[in-house]
């Protein structure tokens, strides 16, 4: 079976969680970097835009199909290849962890997502862009610090990892990029500290991504 190939950008997010899940279920893959930066964007290029027409990372090819939406990718492996699994077998649980990955998803990174930023920055200003993207991060954290409250045991859903961390763990990035106050989120700092430990989030960290510069390198 051809090896997946996934387009991704080392510091992108939403490719982060594409490679944790990948590196959780033990697949080997060939990294295709796609650069947010150089060239004006890559991801504006034809042949990529032939791929994912929304322009954006990642898009991955796996089975014979083009895939992109992380979400979706990581449910298609899910689905292909349940072991070891991202998703809780109780149906309350499946549902609380796509809730949390949704929270993440839908809500917070979208209004903080580069293109959101770089039109806050031309529009209102350049010094407006990581307080527009702090208030986001800090809105998604405040509501989810309380659902975790009631779900969390060593992870977001209990003791196993789940998708919920596969979208958690990435977006700690950017809280901390644009210097979101961590303290208030004991519960999201202790979980992601816990990640952090696990090999698949070591794998898939934007330090160790072949187009990670040099002196961003682990
Ligand atoms: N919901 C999408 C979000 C994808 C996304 O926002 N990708 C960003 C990087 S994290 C991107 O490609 N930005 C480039 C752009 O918007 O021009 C997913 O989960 O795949």
């Amino acid at each position: 079976m051809a090896r997946p190939i996934l387009y991704t950008y080392f510091r992108s997010s939403a490719s982060w969680r594409v490679r944790v899940a990948l590196a959780y279920k033990g697949l080997e893959y060939e990294s295709r970097p796609i650069s947010l930066i150089k060239d004006g964007g890559q991801q504006k290029s034809a042949e990529y835009t032939a791929l994912n027409p929304l322009q954006q990372v990642p898009c991955l090819i796996i089975d014979g199909a083009t895939l992109t939406q992380s979400l979706p990718i990581i449910e298609y492996l899910e689905e292909t290849r349940p072991n070891p699994p991202l998703l809780p077998k109780d149906p309350v649980l499946r549902a609380k962890a796509r809730q949390t990955a949704e929270t993440i998803n839908a809500f917070t990174q979208p209004l903080s997502n580069s293109t959101v930023l770089g039109l806050v920055g031309e529009w209102c200003g350049e010094d407006k862009k990581e307080k527009w993207a702090g208030i986001w991060i800090d809105k998604g954290f405040t509501g989810l610090e309380k659902v975790l409250e009631k779900t969390a045991g060593k992870y977001c859903i209990g003791d196993e990892i789940t998708i919920a961390d596969v979208a958690l763990g990435p977006q700690i990035f950017n809280a901390n990029r644009f210097k979101v106050d961590m303290t208030k989120f004991p519960i999201i700092s202790r979980i992601v500290e816990e990640l952090y430990k696990h090999e698949a989030f070591k794998a898939a960290d934007p330090s160790r991504q072949p187009d990670c510069p040099e002196e961003l390198r682990a």
